[in-house]
């Protein structure tokens, strides 16, 4: 079955994809995309501008209709991060309407409104890199992670079996278009299993109450916001599904929603290099603090930290690893893809867990201080100190996330510097790396703590 099969079929479907400026039926959609398709036919690999909206849904599409394999820029990324990807990847193009912040970087830029409509190339088949995204590590610049056209599909296989998602469906989320949640499952989703897609552009409250839909998708944050706006929350009730995913969902945050709207929210895990991996069904329990079962085809085990397996007993945490058809092809360096450091075909998520007897999943944290969650985003403690050393007048710098009440965790940084102000710092990593990465909090300190290694002790930073 081609990857993007929904999108295939003979009969029209009119509003498939809607965004606040403009509603698009299938057929249209398919011949903007293909014409799009012939365009960029037998690049290596081109990068999309990745503004929330219809041109980026139309890119993606006739990347992936073209077998070529696509990196989503984020908008906001700054110049820094900008640069990084597009060097990093090799993008032989970009897919934008908006040439402006591309113009410095020697690029060529190909419009994607405007062409002429296309006819269906044939199918790439599944091995292909599908896509390439861009993740924080805890040190360095992102990494760019190489999904296959088959590891897509087997995902979204996977999460129409476990959430019963149909053609019937329609589909609400107003995410970002440059990671798994918002693109994989949020754009490819209806692509390939029919149901239709709203895209709200910003995940806000008012938005999705004022968007009638069958299935709403939101991190934490956007739970958390439409918690706290009861009018709003109400006018979910009747959704079939709400699932969130991407970061923790705080308890009392599931427990206004269910009350809310009178239904449970369905939590998920997963994670950029291996898809999603584990959720509640929707025809099942529906457990707060909870992630659910391992997904059809996929297999979850936790380990000691040397490797031993541990029982699935709910109450002994280890490293969580899973195996199955959504893991990375690997990372890509250099224009080739390295396969990614297996355990035994396992691949080390970095997340701590407990496995119930009867198979639920327990996210408990994370093994590294060094990745933060912030408002859903992944965000590495290395990527942000490297940018703030690089102002003249910082001497050091540690990185953290402390918790907070709406995105999770913040990113706050510790510095050592010569007399400058916080503001001026933080603006200065906003200039280089996207906005969710500028650090909420910096406090200027006199010394880092350090082990007798000369290694920065986090730990301590945060104590008392
Ligand atoms: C932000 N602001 C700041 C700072 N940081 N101002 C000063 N100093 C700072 N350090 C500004 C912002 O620019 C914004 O301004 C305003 O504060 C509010 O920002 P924020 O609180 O971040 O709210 P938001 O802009 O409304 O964003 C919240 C959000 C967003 C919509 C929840 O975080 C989001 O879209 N998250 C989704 C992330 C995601 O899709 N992750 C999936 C990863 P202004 O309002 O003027 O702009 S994929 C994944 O994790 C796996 C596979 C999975 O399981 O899904
Ligand atoms: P990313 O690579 O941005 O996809 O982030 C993946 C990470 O998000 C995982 O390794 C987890 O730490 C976290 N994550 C995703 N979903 C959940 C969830 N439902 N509960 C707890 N953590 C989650």
């Amino acid at each position: 079955m081609p990857l993007l099969a929904a999108l295939l079929q003979d009969a029209d479907l009119a509003d498939f994809v809607v965004t606040p400026d403009r509603r698009i039926g299938r057929h249209e959609l398919l011949g903007w995309a293909c014409g799009l398709a012939a365009e960029i036919a037998g690049r290596r690999i081109v990068a999309v501008h990745a503004a929330p909206g219809l041109p980026t849904i139309v890119a993606v599409t006739a990347a992936l209709l073209a077998g070529v394999p696509l990196v989503p820029i984020p908008p906001d990324a700054g110049a820094l991060e900008r640069a990084h990807i597009l060097d990093d990847s090799r993008a032989e193009l970009v897919l934008t309407d908006d040439p402006a912040p591309y113009r410095d970087h020697g690029v060529p830029i190909m419009k994607i409104s405007g062409v002429r409509p296309g006819s269906v190339p044939p199918d790439p088949g599944p091995e292909r890199p599908g896509l390439v995204l861009y993740t924080s590590g805890t040190t360095g610049a992102p990494k760019g992670v190489v999904l296959s056209r088959a590891a897509l599909a087997a995902d979204l296989d996977a999460l129409a079996a476990a959430w019963l998602w149909t053609p019937d469906d329609t589909l609400v989320h107003g995410l970002p278009l440059y990671h798994v949640h918002g693109l994989v499952l949020g754009v490819l989703g209806p692509l390939r299993l029919g149901s239709r897609l709203v895209h709200t552009i910003k995940p806000t409250p008012s938005a999705y109450a004022g968007t009638a839909g069958s299935m709403y998708f939101g991190v934490p944050t956007v739970w958390s916001r439409i918690a706290a706006a009861p009018a709003e929350a109400r006018a979910l009730a009747p959704a079939r599904l709400l699932v969130s995913g991407s970061a923790p969902l705080p308890v009392p945050v599931f427990d206004a929603i269910a009350e809310l709207t009178g239904q449970s929210p369905v939590e998920r895990y997963g994670m950029t290099e291996t898809l999603i991996t584990v959720s509640a069904r929707a025809d099942g329990d529906r457990r707060a603090g909870q992630v659910g079962l391992p997904l059809d085809g996929l297999h979850t085990r936790i380990v000691d930290d040397i490797g031993n397996p541990l029982p699935d007993d709910g109450v002994s945490i280890g490293n969580l690893q899973v195996c199955g058809p959504t893991l990375l092809s690997g990372y890509l360096r250099d224009g080739e893809v390295r396969p990614p450091e297996l355990v035994d075909g396992w691949y080390p998520t970095g997340d701590v867990a407990t496995i119930g007897p009867d198979g639920w999943h327990r996210i408990v944290g994370r093994a590294s201080t060094d990745l933060i969650k912030s408002g859903g985003y992944r965000i590495g403690a290395g990527e942000v100190e490297d940018a703030l050393l690089l102002h003249p007048a910082v001497h050091e710098a540690a990185v953290v996330g402390t918790p907070h009440m709406d995105l999770g965790e913040q990113v706050t940084a510790f510095v050592v510097a010569d007399p400058v102000t916080a503001e001026e710092l933080i603006a200065f990593v906003a200039e280089r790396l996207a906005a969710h990465k500028r650090p909420r909090l910096v406090h200027l300190v006199p010394r880092l703590p350090r082990n007798a290694m000369g290694k920065v002790q986090k730990k301590l930073l945060t104590a008392g």
